[in-house]
């Protein structure tokens, strides 16, 4: 099942995807849903179908969550791990380290204040010269890590102010529209091996496809458990909540993003993420 949200009734609103179409669940939002579904021990699934109206609207999707808490981790493929040895000069490895190590790297990236839905602006740092998308598969986690559903998410980051030193992480990372996600979420009954999945980005400038990168999640170095694991050591994550898995995808300093970009983001199993691009300051 595809399940998100929709702007319905002039409130974000939980609603099934199928066929184009979507069936609203009034009364809920997904987070209400997710926290609902917890509370009576009832699968997102069985709630959505219960709920939902029978009648199919002509609605996009919306911000299919608005998340308690978003976290990320990052070097979870061999390719952003030597990008960043590449860029920082670390021959020795720092980030490829981390992409081999017990431990893997986990970042708070920030509430729903930071996160935009399909067809909304990310933001581009105005003190950034360079900030590129990180398509990336998440995860939206309920009570005690369990995984609820995947969707895509788009980690945009200032990699130049990264560049300039690793400490400067957080300020690459979180600031106004720096996390899209969408189109919605796919349940694990539907997508049970996320391990197989295709995944492209495509960024546009005035018509033209300025960048084309793909992926698959095949590559991912580390199994989702053993991440959701490592967040929630001494740190008791919120149901509603979602953890994005990482970037296998790295763009180059020419595609650098500017102000009117569109970036899309795509996987068959699960759907496309589009978002126009905007200055923040
Ligand atoms: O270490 C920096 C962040 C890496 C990251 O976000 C990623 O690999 O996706
Ligand atoms: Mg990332």
């Amino acid at each position: 099942m595809k399940i998100g949200q929709v702007w319905w009734q002039g409130r974000l609103t939980a609603a099934v995807f199928e066929n184009g179409h979507a069936r609203p669940i009034p009364g809920y939002s997904l987070r209400e849903l997710v926290d609902r579904g917890e509370r009576d021990g009832v699968s997102l699934a069985d709630l959505a179908g219960r709920y939902a109206v029978r009648q199919h609207e002509s609605i996009e999707p919306a911000l299919p969550i608005e998340p308690r808490e978003v976290w990320a981790c990052g070097c979870t493929y061999e390719m952003s791990a030597s990008f960043r040895d590449a860029e920082h000069g670390t021959r020795e490895g720092f980030y490829r380290h981390v992409f081999t190590a017990p431990r893997p790297e986990i970042f708070f990236k920030g509430t729903s204040r930071v996160c935009v839905g399909p067809a909304q602006r990310v933001g581009i740092r105005a003190d950034s010269r360079f900030t590129a998308p990180e398509p990336e598969l998440a995860v939206l986690l309920g009570a005690k890590g369990r995984v609820l559903g995947y969707t895509l998410a788009n980690d945009v980051s200032a990699w130049d102010i990264e560049r300039e030193n690793p400490l400067y992480l957080p300020q690459s990372k979180v600031y106004t529209a720096c996390c899209a996600l969408g189109p919605w979420f796919v349940t694990p009954e539907e997508l049970t091996d996320p391990y197989s999945l295709d995944m492209r980005c495509l960024i546009e400038r005035g018509g033209q496809v300025l960048f084309d990168g793909s992926t698959s999640t095949s590559k991912l170095g580390r199994k989702i458990e053993e991440l959701v694991e490592y967040l929630l050591r001494a740190n008791p994550v919120p149901a509603a909540s979602v953890l994005l898995t990482g970037t296998g995808i790295i763009v180059t300093e020419a595609a650098a993003l500017a102000e009117g970009d569109s970036v899309r983001i795509e996987c068959p199993r699960i759907g496309t993420l589009v978002n126009g691009t905007m200055i923040v300051r």
